[in-house]
């Protein structure tokens, strides 16, 4: 049989990185069936290419995973994939959390044949061998023999093999400028973020989270050895084929278990097994000097912190007083001090939060090192304790805001804004943090710093944005540019000055070295 797995596009941005449930999901299919990946977000097809692809492929089974944002999109696929005749199994954080809306048990149309429940792991193989006899059923739980959930170990964990994988669409170097990079950099004419997962589950249970309710508080980890060995298997491959390989490891608290972590990270360091690499840590376990350390040494170069507010209120409204923002400062000069720096997520729309708290915020993130903050209004997740407690107090607006996706648009109303004062909060605290003179005070912020690390720091804010804004067209990238063409300018000039003064070095000493060999 051949399988089609689909990601769709979310129609507003792109992503950075693949998802990892399709090369996971590849990986643990059967032997004798073959797999193709296609993510809209890196090759967009509307409902009638993506059917005339399945129908040129024959292929004869789709899978479909999608976060809450996409599903609608899904949906749509979904139908049209099964007016076609192919049958489609649906997986992911969505169809786990409302199940019976996909299969048409809950008065609305059936988008699906089948769905997959939870972790998939287990179940993918049997799903693929049922469908292969046409005995496809409609729901696939990964159940234990007393009917228990059973969650997958992670050890072992299947190898991928990203080195046959084609990961042609997931390149972050646009096309046309390949050939010159390739020819000019050291391997920049390709580049993948690629993610990994060291471990799964967080016990934390912030209120508007998912991933508590879908892992499970229990963590599993999987061995140093298999994170390791998948390391260095990467950097073969980024090795044998001149390009630059970065990992995002995608668990959801990387270092949840702070003495796994070091563990993990020296395991690392001693295999040589370094690519420069991206996780998510929460800010209360950024504590510990000695894992900062690691974190450098093992080439860590940002890290993803949930601060979601700077109101202690807020935090303690979502469950989440773990944070203590009177230590934000301290945390993320830690980090900066080792040349690591953060991302730093907000949420607008909490209960406590009113008129200007995106100029509070502002103001607080101006006094930290430079780093690149991001922002989301809170969004009700289904089957998250938030959304109970919303819909309980009948505060929900849009209460299947899923089925009618808008981006940045709030599903209920805060206790202390309205829905357009929140979306206009939301609008300036993005404004702000981006704006030509915000990137030019972060640039000068580092400019004690090396020339490199500056471009590449520039170079993160400028695309950055395009994780959650639209920034694909040309006419969008030149406004980009051009907004920011000072600082882009004034880069450039030194680091061409410095280039010439180091070839000039360079001439000087070999001079010398020619007349004491000639002598
Ligand atoms: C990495 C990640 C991202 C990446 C992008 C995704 C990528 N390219 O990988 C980034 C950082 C950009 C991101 C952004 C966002 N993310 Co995110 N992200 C994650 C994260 C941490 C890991 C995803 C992952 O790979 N997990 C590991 C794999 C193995 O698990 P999995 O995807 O669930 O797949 C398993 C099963 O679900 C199942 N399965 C999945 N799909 C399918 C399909 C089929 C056919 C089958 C059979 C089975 C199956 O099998 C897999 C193996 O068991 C998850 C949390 C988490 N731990 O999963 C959040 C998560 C997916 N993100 C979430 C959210 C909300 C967002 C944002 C909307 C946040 C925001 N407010 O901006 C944005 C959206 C950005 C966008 N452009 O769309 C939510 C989604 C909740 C929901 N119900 O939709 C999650 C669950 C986190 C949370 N806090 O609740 N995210
Ligand atoms: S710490 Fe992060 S992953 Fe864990 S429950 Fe809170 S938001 Fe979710």
């Amino acid at each position: 049989m051949r399988i089609l797995l689909y990601n769709p596009d979310n129609g507003v941005t792109r992503n950075f990185m693949p998802h990892l449930w399709m090369f996971l999901l590849k990986t643990l299919t059967p032997a004798g069936h073959e797999v193709l990946l296609i993510d809209g977000n890196a090759r967009p097809m509307d409902e009638k290419q993506l059917v005339s692809f399945i129908r040129r492929e024959k292929i004869g089974l789709v899978g479909i995973g999608a976060m809450t944002r996409m599903i609608a999109r899904a949906y749509r696929m979904a139908d049209a994939i099964r007016a076609a005749g192919v049958p489609v199994v649906m997986g992911g954080p969505h169809v786990t959390e409302v199940p019976d809306e996909a299969l048409g048990r809950d008065g609305g149309p059936r988008h699906a044949d089948a769905v997959a429940l939870g972790e998939a792991d287990e179940t993918w193989p049997k799903i693929v061998n049922d469908a292969a006899r046409g005995e496809l059923k409609e729901i696939y739980a990964p159940l234990d023999e007393t009917g228990k959930e059973r969650k997958p170990s992670l050890q072992p964990y299947p190898e991928i093999p990203w080195n046959t994988m084609d990961l042609d669409q997931f390149d972050l170097v646009p096309k046309p400028i390949r050939p010159l990079l390739r020819r000019h950099g050291a391997g920049w004419g390709s580049v993948h973020m690629i993610p990994i997962e060291s471990g799964r589950g967080c016990p934390y249970g912030c209120e508007f989270c998912t991933v508590t309710g879908f892992f499970g508080d229990s963590i599993r980890f999987r061995s140093n050895e298999s994170v390791v060995n998948e390391l260095l298997t990467l950097k073969e491959h980024a090795r044998e084929n001149r390009k630059q390989v970065m990992v995002f490891f995608i668990d959801d608290n990387f270092a949840i278990n702070i003495k796994r972590t070091k563990s993990l990270l020296r395991d690392i360091i001693a295999a040589n097994a370094q690519l420069p690499w991206t996780a998510q840590i929460s800010a209360n376990l950024l504590r510990d000097e000695e894992l900062i350390d690691l974190i450098a040494a093992s080439d860590g170069k940002w890290v993803f912190i949930g601060m979601e507010s700077i109101d202690s209120a807020n935090l303690a409204d979502v469950n989440k007083s773990f944070n203590k923002p009177a230590e934000y400062s301290a945390v993320l000069n830690r980090l900066a001090a080792r040349g690591i720096y953060a991302i730093t997520s907000f949420i607008i729309g909490l209960d406590n939060d009113s008129v200007g708290v995106a100029a509070r915020t502002l103001r607080e993130i101006e006094s930290w090192p430079a780093g690149l903050p991001i922002f989301g209004q809170l969004t009700p997740f289904p089957s998250t304790p938030l959304y109970q407690r919303l819909l309980k107090a009948d505060r929900l607006t849009r209460p299947k805001h899923w089925l009618d996706f808008a981006p940045f648009q709030m599903a209920h109303t805060p206790l202390k804004m309205s829905i357009a004062e929140t979306h206009d909060e939301l609008n300036q605290a993005w404004e702000g943090s981006y704006s030509p003179e915000r990137n030019a005070r972060a640039l000068d912020s580092i400019g004690d710093k090396p020339i490199d690390h500056r471009i590449m720091h520039l170079i993160t804010r400028l695309i950055f944005r395009g994780i959650y804004f639209p920034q694909m067209g040309k006419a969008a990238w030149a406004k980009l540019f051009l907004a920011n063409r000072g600082l882009i300018y004034k880069l450039a000039r030194e680091s061409v000055a410095r280039f010439r003064s180091s070839k000039r070095a360079a001439r000087a000493t070999v001079l010398p070295m020619q007349e004491i060999v000639g002598r």
